[in-house]
């Protein structure tokens, strides 16, 4: 089956400017409205291993190559980030199967380049705004593994005390500023922190470079907020940067079905702002583009659309049999894992070795295991905490005139469903 990234797009046209930004080389950055000369699903980054040295010395690729585009230091953070994704992802279906969990739970795997390289960029007061698939999202902006897991567990510990679940990881300290079950929804919400952050420093003079980060799916482009929220984010030069995680499926729904026009970059250039396409597999491409927008949203000049190509490697959600999707197209991109791309890189150019990134591993196992332990301890929400965040002042409806919350009455649910 042909898929957006393999499809043979029509080309038009040749009159268009693209902007080679530079360095890094890496970024394609479109800013023109007109169609591209090149189609960006025909490789339009480069690989990073073709980029040639421009270091002064001409080393030629030495050790110390001055052109590879991370330290010892970043890449090991980023080698982590991404095993957490990866581990806690596949700790979460273990506990999903053995009942530990309810509702929908819809996991990352295969997608860890992108938060990876956009949120370990962030400050802790940039903004993150995610969808139902957002555990991943939450861990990378720094929320514990204990909170997310103990709230996946439904327990009082986790981050939003057990009330919001798998798809509604919220966590004001680290402004992860949730997951969102409808999907767009968390659109016009991240439009609205980058509108916060823009009147703290324009109208309310405060010291506030703060920049937020929108991420949604392939299939949520078809929703009009979409539109709206480009439109808005435009017009006011919003410090906003929204990123397409395109993973070619909107559940059973494939991508090149569902839209008009598969590539979703262009409609930044159509709103007047740059559309980029980038290798979402490939964490090293994702950082190089993240940092050009972030610095671009910082510097005040306003938003950018990225457009990131990558793949889930399960189902849509832990109930889906996975049945649609065929086996050609996963085997070519589990092909492509990147945390195994990023381990190659870092090996290759001598960033690190085995063992190091060995140590990471087992670590990571370690602090997953112990989030299970202890979710699995952690008490269950009282009773109490049920109406909480459903009414602004729950009396007269959640408060008998006991003062105590109606819920706590035994006969509360008697004839209803129980809660
Ligand atoms: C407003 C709304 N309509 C329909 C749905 C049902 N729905 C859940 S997930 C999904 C597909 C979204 O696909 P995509 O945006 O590509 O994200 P992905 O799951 O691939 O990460 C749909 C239509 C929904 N959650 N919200
Ligand atoms: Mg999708």
């Amino acid at each position: 089956m042909a898929t957006a990234f393999s499809a043979t797009l029509p080309l038009h046209g040749s009159s268009q400017e693209i902007v080679l930004a530079s360095p890094p080389d890496c970024l394609l950055l479109l800013l023109s409205s007109d169609p591209p000369v090149l189609s960006p699903f025909a490789d339009s980054t480069r690989s990073i291993s073709s980029i040639s040295c421009r270091c002064p010395g001409n080393c030629q690729g030495e050790e110390t190559h001055q052109s590879l585009l991370i330290t010892k230091e970043e890449g090991l953070v980023l080698y982590e980030d991404m095993i957490l994704g990866r581990s806690f992802e596949d700790m979460c279906a273990q506990m999903y199967y053995r009942g530990k969990m309810f509702g929908f739970v819809h996991l990352y795997n295969g997608q860890e380049a992108v938060s990876t390289g956009f949120i370990k960029l962030l400050t802790k007061s940039d903004s993150v705004v995610s969808t139902y698939r957002d555990h991943v999202h939450a861990l990378s902006k720094g929320v514990s593994a204990r909170a997310v897991m103990s709230e996946l567990f439904g327990k009082v510990t986790g981050c939003c005390r057990g009330q919001g679940g798998s798809m509604h990881m919220f966590s004001k300290e680290h402004n992860m500023l949730g997951g969102f079950a409808f999907i767009g929804e968390g659109i016009p919400v991240a439009t609205g922190a980058a509108f916060t952050s823009k009147y703290k420093r324009e109208v309310l003079k405060q010291d506030c470079d703060d920049v937020t980060v929108a991420f949604f799916g392939d299939g949520t482009c078809n929703n009009g907020q979409f539109y709206e929220c480009l439109n808005m984010a435009a017009l006011y030069k919003l410090p906003i940067i929204f990123v397409v995680e395109n993973n070619l499926w909107a559940i059973g729904m494939s991508h090149l079905r569902s839209t008009s026009d598969p590539e979703i970059w262009k409609k930044g250039p159509a709103f007047g702002m740059p559309g980029v396409h980038v290798d979402g597999m490939d964490v090293l491409k994702v950082r190089e583009v993240a940092k050009e927008a972030v610095t671009r949203a910082r510097r005040g000049e306003g938003p950018t659309l990225v457009e990131c190509e990558t793949y889930r490697f399960r189902g849509h959600s832990l109930a889906d049999p996975d049945e649609l999707r065929d086996a050609a197209e996963k085997a070519k991109y589990a092909a492509r894992d990147p945390i195994t791309a990023l381990k190659k890189y870092l090996i290759e150019n001598k960033l690190a070795n085995e063992g190091e990134l060995k140590t990471i591993e087992k670590k990571i196992d370690d602090l997953v295991e112990e989030a299970v332990e202890f979710a699995d301890a952690s008490p269950q929400p009282g009773r109490s905490q049920l109406l909480e965040n459903v009414f602004a002042d729950p009396k007269g409806f959640g408060i008998g005139p006991d003062g105590r919350y109606r819920c706590e009455d035994p006969k509360f649910t008697e004839g209803t469903a129980q809660v």
